[in-house]
């Protein structure tokens, strides 16, 4: 099915070629063009860079901030404090192909997040997401999507292709340590990186909780604007953390839970089926 005068697209199913479903499966990640048109991305654009400036203002200088706070700007959760931001972060369009490459019949919102490059900005270490998340056992996926036209050389994702296959690597939360450490191990095993590329404003790479990933500094003079959202699989069981990140995570994201519940606080609604 395609966009139609009728249907909005944030509604609108986004045909997964089976090719791309294949590569996910195998890689563990994958890029997917054109997931959203850019005049229907403009006004959540304009809202997300507006409040993710406005969260900014109150950060250090980018050369007193450590390789984490210098790799982007983090502004989490905009979707339950921004109405302008809600359709776009819970949309069906997107939730469905996070549905589809995991191949799970439902999925939950785990979290978003604005994370802005700035010109000059740090590289993003090597890392694992779902070593952040309480949710060993869970099907995990993050979409990333530019809100601006980003060259390569502006910081775009890059990946151990294959890398999910080793499941969780023990705590190594995202840090010079993270990336020495992680770099050491794909080479030992042998994995390819991968890098996404060039990629236009509404793009998206998809990537599986346990691929390990990162992304280099932006050598541009413009700020890589991005978005990304964390969906898990509907029937996700909150697991007991193992290390203070992940207790972080589990008060956050999936409050007055505790180890054993199904991961559906208020802050996971069910986004697909929509
Ligand atoms: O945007 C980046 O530089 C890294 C993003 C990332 O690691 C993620 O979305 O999981």
């Amino acid at each position: 099915m395609t966009a139609n005068s009728t249907m909005p697209i944030l509604d609108t199913p986004y045909d997964v070629p089976p090719d791309k479903i294949a590569a996910y499966r195998r890689d563990g990640w994958v890029r997917l063009d054109g997931v959203m048109p850019l005049p229907d991305l403009a006004p959540f654009r304009d809202a997300i860079s507006r409040h993710t400036i406005g969260f900014a203002s109150g950060l250090a200088p980018l050369e007193q901030r450590d390789t984490y706070g210098k790799a982007f700007i983090q502004y989490t959760n905009l979707w339950a404090a921004h109405d302008e931001v809600r359709p776009f972060s819970l949309a069906p369009r997107f939730a469905k192909i996070a549905a589809e490459l995991m191949d799970v019949p439902a999925v939950r919102i785990y979290h978003d997040q604005a994370l802005f490059k700035e010109a000059g900005g740090g590289l993003t270490p090597w890392h694992q997401d779902q070593q952040y998340w309480p949710l060993d056992g869970a099907r995990c996926i993050t979409m990333w999507m530019p809100l601006v036209d980003c060259p390569q050389a502006m910081g775009t994702m890059r990946f151990a292709s294959g890398s999910q296959q080793l499941g969780y690597l023990g705590p190594l939360d995202i840090s010079d340590g993270s990336e020495e450490r992680l770099k050491r191990l794909i080479a030992e095993h042998g994995h390819a990186v991968a890098e996404a590329g060039d990629m236009r404003a509404g793009d998206a790479t998809f990537h599986d909780g346990w691929c390990i990933h990162g992304a280099q500094g932006n050598a541009s003079s413009k700020v890589r604007a991005v978005v990304t959202v964390i969906y898990m699989e509907a029937d996700a069981v909150v697991t007991q953390p193992d290390h203070p990140s992940r207790e972080k995570d589990l008060k956050t994201w999936l409050p007055g839970l505790r180890a054993g519940d199904v991961a559906a606080s208020p802050l996971n609604p069910v986004v697909w089926p929509g």
